[in-house]
């Protein structure tokens, strides 16, 4: 990336919706990415974990990602898997994003995780929805009007009330301008570099290829998005809750603290990280500690500056109506004492057990504790004939 480009605001968007309904698709044609890699993806011809591709939208009258023009916006895409067992991944992928585009295709609908997917990101507090009604090359003209004016309908009175609708065939390339003209349209959230830094991490991965030169070798590397502050090269860190670590029989959290090897902001190396767009830090850990994503979920910040992690919480909380992920329609029952529960907070998940509630506020005792944060958003999702419901969000406090 040049000069220029190294100047315009970044932002960053998830891309939502049901199985199949052509994300993965939609996203290579806005970035130039293919994100499905991982065997089992390519096996299944399904995402499994969130794909990450970064895009300059160009201005030349048209919108363009071909260097035609002036470059307008620097976009962080994260791709968010489809398939009703992988709620809880497209919830961490929310987390890190500042606006989203939900796609609908022409041809089936909304379908359960549409809805399910609009309601993680209300959780999320994300209220830049782009409706991409995708596969329009699959239907006739009456067909999607018709579907059309249903997307209209089944969002009446939702977040996503006055989204703008663009038909787009991904496969064909078709209307794809239209949509990096609304992504530049959608303002980019007040970032503070002068708050201390909150790095929130989604994966951590070994990028050595086997074979290395042992000086040669790189550190453990952390690939999230800097929520506010500054990081830079050299800087300490600490990563919390950290590792988990077995000690006798017990499941024990270790802060990590270590220093910023190098910074990487989309493909580009960066002496300093600003807040915004997808990230990496590479730190001076043993690179075989950051593997399988042994980090996702932690928060990194300068030293010192983290609260104390916690097993125990409280939050405010509030339910839908009904359960969304399902093809049938099932009211949702209150939260109980007792009962078991799967939270998304930031860009963790964890398990805990309600042990006191009253009106809409809630104590849990979680089994993975979490850097209780406040006003951190969060979703709530209860397990129903075996898979997690999202049932409702809310914040803690
Ligand atoms: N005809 C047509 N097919 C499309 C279009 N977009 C995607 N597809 C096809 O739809 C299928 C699913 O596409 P993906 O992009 O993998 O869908 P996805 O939403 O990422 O699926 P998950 O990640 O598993 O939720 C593939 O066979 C695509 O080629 C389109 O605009 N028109
Ligand atoms: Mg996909």
């Amino acid at each position: 990336m040049d000069n220029e480009s190294s100047q315009i605001d970044t932002i960053n968007i998830i891309i939502a919706g049901h199985i199949d309904h052509g994300k993965t698709t939609l996203l290579y044609k806005l970035s130039g990415k293919w994100t499905d890699t991982h065997s089992e993806e390519l096996k299944r011809g399904i995402t499994i974990k969130l794909g990450y591709a970064d895009t300059i939208i160009y201005k030349n009258g048209d919108y363009n990602r071909e260097e035609k023009g002036s470059p307008v916006r620097h976009v962080s895409f994260i791709d968010a898997p489809g398939h009703e067992m992988l709620m809880a991944t497209m919830l961490s992928g929310a987390a890190i994003v500042d606006a989203a585009i939900l796609v609908v295709a022409a041809n089936e609908g909304i379908k359960p995780q549409t809805r399910e997917h609009l309601m993680a990101l209300q959780a999320k507090n994300i209220k830049d929805i782009i409706i991409v009604q995708n596969k329009i090359d699959l239907v006739d003209k009456i067909t999607a009007q018709k579907n059309y004016e249903n997307i209209r309908r089944e969002f009446k009175g939702t977040i996503a009330e006055n989204a703008p609708v663009i038909p787009v065939s991904a496969q064909q390339g078709i209307n794809l301008e239209r949509i990096y003209e609304e992504i530049c349209k959608i303002k980019t959230p007040k970032r503070n570099p002068k708050e201390a830094p909150l790095f929130l991490v989604a994966r951590s991965f070994d990028i050595n290829k086997p074979g290395t030169n042992p000086k040669d070798l790189h550190g453990t590397v952390l690939g999230g998005t800097l929520k506010s502050g500054i990081l830079k090269v050299g800087d300490r860190i600490e990563i919390k809750p950290g590792l988990m670590i077995k000690e006798s029989n017990q499941i024990k959290y270790k802060t990590i603290k270590t220093k910023i090897a190098s910074l990487h902001k989309g493909s580009r190396k960066v002496e300093e990280l600003t807040p915004g767009g997808s990230a990496a830090i590479e730190t001076e850990l043993d690179m075989t500690l950051g593997k399988t994503d042994s980090f996702s979920g932690c928060i990194a910040s300068s030293e010192n500056h983290l609260p104390e992690i916690s097993d125990k919480i409280k939050i405010k909380f509030d339910l839908f109506k009904e359960v969304l992920g399902t093809q049938t329609s099932q009211q949702i029952q209150p939260l109980k004492t007792g009962e078991t529960i799967m939270l998304s907070i930031n860009t963790s998940v964890t398990v805990g057990n309600i042990v006191k509630i009253a009106q809409n506020v809630a104590e849990i005792n979680l089994r993975i504790p979490v850097v209780p944060l406040k006003n951190s958003k969060l979703g709530i999702a209860r397990n129903i004939n075996n898979h997690w419901r999202l049932v409702g969000y809310g914040e803690l406090i």
